[in-house]
């Protein structure tokens, strides 16, 4: 297993005449999209636009068809059945989703939520709002030194009381190597307790088996693995989603309605009142295809060797301080330099066409438990090399040079 990508070439915003000059670091925030997932957008327009599940006409039986088609090809890639994928906006829509229709009716006061401080903000202010609004309680699992979660911290804080464990599988921070859901799954469903998986920063990079998981919930977003904009899933297991009530309420998720009352459709419709992201949910399901076409096992393999190149090169340069795991790592480093705001780091490197984020990152009390107000954060894909690493050292490097000497 090389884990040896190089895929650049099929990225149009990547080898046009200033796309070339980039060094795009930034996949964790958003992916960049490959030419098939354009082509894709731009066919549904141009040749099959008619709104889905309405229209008698073969232009919107078309429309419907590819739709339909676009959840079976996401089914296929994190091993669900079509009717377990329920299309949202990202994974913030999603969680919100479980946390709401699922939460408001299954919590009580004395129930259990665990999480930990260092969930990105989609996987915690949700639950402090379910939390307000049924009286459960919030529970943190201890964090470890590097402040990671752990599996055994996971096992060692679920009680009796737990009724929901939200953690994300790998942090947007720390680039921690995934979390071992079955494991945390067979201990919260041994107490009655349900999982809910954050995959945003997982699906898009190793392959997922969401039996295999036995996670209750997945959510995740398209535009992190390179679908577009607007489009994520919520994974539910069948009986969950057949018990949980809808989120939004309106067209085409009913059955039946008289004024007073209505009856709704199954999952996964029920919970996609009003028209959907149709383009969207098309394009991502070409993604997923070019993705599997890559093979998930290589581009995890090629992400994880990147990001602990990128860590141990950066570790060797005097004043930066590097976040997450020491060693194994995925494609997410998150780092600082003595003296430097993350936010002049990411600045500086903008001026020498690298791309990487700077800030919480979504994650306040993670940035309190690391003891900053802010990191900068590189992100590796599939298009991205190893040249990439060394554009980044060398940026680092002489950021690091010109603040120190500015300051002497
Ligand atoms: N993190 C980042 O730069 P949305 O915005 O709904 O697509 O995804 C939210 C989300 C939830 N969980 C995790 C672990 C995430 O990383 C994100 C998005 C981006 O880190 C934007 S803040």
């Amino acid at each position: 297993m090389s884990g040896r990508i190089d895929r650049r070439q099929d990225f149009p915003l990547l080898v046009g005449p200033e796309g070339a000059e980039l060094t795009y670091l930034d996949s964790a925030a958003t992916a960049q999209k490959p030419e098939v997932v354009l082509a894709a957008l731009a066919h549904y327009y141009r040749y099959d636009n008619a709104n889905v599940y309405r229209g008698v006409y073969s232009l919107a039986a078309r429309a419907t068809a590819a739709f339909e088609a676009a959840r079976e090809k996401v089914a296929r890639f994190i091993h669900a059945d079509p009717d377990e994928v329920v299309f949202t906006r990202g994974t913030t829509e999603s969680i919100n989703m479980v946390a709401w229709a699922w939460a408001r009716a299954e919590l009580k006061p004395g129930d259990e939520i665990l999480t930990s401080e260092a969930e990105h903000h989609s996987n915690l202010v949700p639950w402090q709002e379910a939390a307000r609004a049924t009286g459960a309680e919030l529970r943190f699992v201890p964090l470890s030194e590097d402040k990671t979660v752990s599996v055994d911290s996971v096992l060692g804080a679920i009680s009796q009381r737990t009724r929901i464990v939200a953690l994300a599988q790998v942090s947007n921070v720390l680039g921690n190597l995934p979390l071992e859901v079955a494991r945390i799954s067979e201990a919260a469903h041994r107490v009655g307790a349900v999982v809910l998986i954050d995959g945003a920063q997982s699906v898009p990079h190793l392959p997922i088996d969401v039996h295999a998981m036995d996670a209750d919930f997945v959510a995740f977003s398209g535009h992190k693995m390179m679908g577009p904009t607007g489009i994520g899933v919520l994974y539910g297991k069948r009986q969950i989603l057949a018990a949980m009530a809808p989120f939004h309420f309106g067209g085409e998720m009913i059955s039946h309605v008289d004024p007073e009352v209505s009856t709704y459709k199954d999952a996964p419709q029920k919970f996609e009142g009003g028209t959907p992201p149709i383009a969207q949910a098309i394009g991502l399901g070409v993604a997923c295809d070019y993705l599997s076409g890559l093979d998930m096992a290589q581009v995890m393999a090629h992400d994880r060797r990147l990001g602990e190149l990128a860590a141990s090169r950066l570790r060797e340069v005097p004043g930066v301080h590097v976040y997450g795991p020491r060693g194994d790592r995925m494609g997410v480093v998150s780092f600082n330099l003595d003296g430097v705001h993350a936010h002049d780091v990411a600045t500086a490197l903008d001026q020498q066409g690298i791309c990487v984020r700077a800030g919480h990152h979504c994650c306040q009390p993670l940035m309190r438990q690391l003891g900053v107000a802010a990191t900068a954060r590189a992100s590796f894909y599939a298009y991205n090399t190893e040249q990439d690493v060394d554009k980044l050292t060398a940026g680092v490097l002489s950021t690091m040079e010109f603040f120190h000497h500015v300051a002497r």
